[in-house]
């Protein structure tokens, strides 16, 4: 019974971002779990070479290139999903981007640059599975917040409110579509081993601070997510709603 409770098979999952970093970690681990994969990225080759690797493991996986920011794209990638008779069951809003600067030195459009990706992409994206779900009848959809959904650090402004929106955008989708058996739910990485956040690891007083504040004493691996999102995409969360579920090795859980 409780393998079952995990399994993907016949689920489809659309992932943004996922031909690198947590996106493709969380690719490879539902692909595990059965799921049929729509990467996503914006780089054809990248795609290709991510689908091909994967494919090469015996896994079915589809390609959808498109940049989160592209609302026409985004449209059309949805209707030639629809047009190839491919569900999207699963949906993991995970591209994202960082950009670290004071406020006082911060130009608005990168501000908005960081907001559209970060944020407005999961709504956009997120409002075009949801209409496909709803007729359905099921869905998932699992937003990617960050510890900056609950605590905010200096000179990551952007990336503070949206993550702080997308734990909230995730609640307004619970409550518009939980009554037609779409379960939206968010996880909170903390400082995990991406490229990144590479300039971070490299940087000896950073890198300290983290290992220091992080009861696990250690850096995330991406794979230690997969574990959390499969539960997500899975019928074990079948009753679970609106949540922010934290894989940060307890930094959040203590000062
Ligand atoms: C930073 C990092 C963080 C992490 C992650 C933590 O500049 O502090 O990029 O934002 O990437 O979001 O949850």
């Amino acid at each position: 019974m409780s393998t079952k409770l995990f399994d993907l098979t016949g689920r489809t999952a659309l992932i943004t971002g996922s031909s690198r970093g947590l996106g493709r970690a969380m690719a490879e681990g539902m692909a595990d779990a059965g799921a049929a994969i729509v990467l996503n990225g914006t780089n054809a080759d990248n795609l290709a070479a991510a689908a091909a690797e994967m494919r090469a493991k015996g896994y079915t996986v589809h390609e959808a290139r498109f940049d989160v920011t592209d609302e026409p794209a985004i449209v059309a990638a949805f209707e030639q999903l629809d047009a190839q008779g491919i569900a999207v069951d699963i949906l993991v809003n995970n591209a994202g981007v960082q950009f670290r600067r004071p406020m006082v030195e911060l130009a608005t459009a990168d501000w908005r640059r960081v907001i559209d990706i970060n944020l407005t992409a999961a709504f956009v994206i997120g409002r075009e599975a949801a209409r496909r779900m709803i007729p359905r009848g099921h869905g998932k959809v699992i937003n990617i917040g960050s510890l900056m959904s609950d605590a905010a650090r200096a000179t990551v402004a952007p990336y503070t409110a949206a993550k702080g929106g997308i734990k909230m955008l995730t609640r307004s989708m619970t409550v518009e579509w939980a009554g037609h058996n779409i379960q939206a739910n968010c996880i909170g990485p903390g400082y995990m081993l991406t490229d990144m956040n590479q300039p971070l690891v490299d940087d000896e007083k950073f890198n300290s601070w983290v290992v220091g504040r992080t009861p696990s004493r250690r850096w995330g691996k991406p794979a230690e997510l997969v574990g959390t999102a499969i539960f997500l995409a899975s019928s074990a969360s079948d009753y679970v709603n609106g949540q922010m579920i934290y894989v940060d090795g307890g930094m959040l859980a203590v000062l």
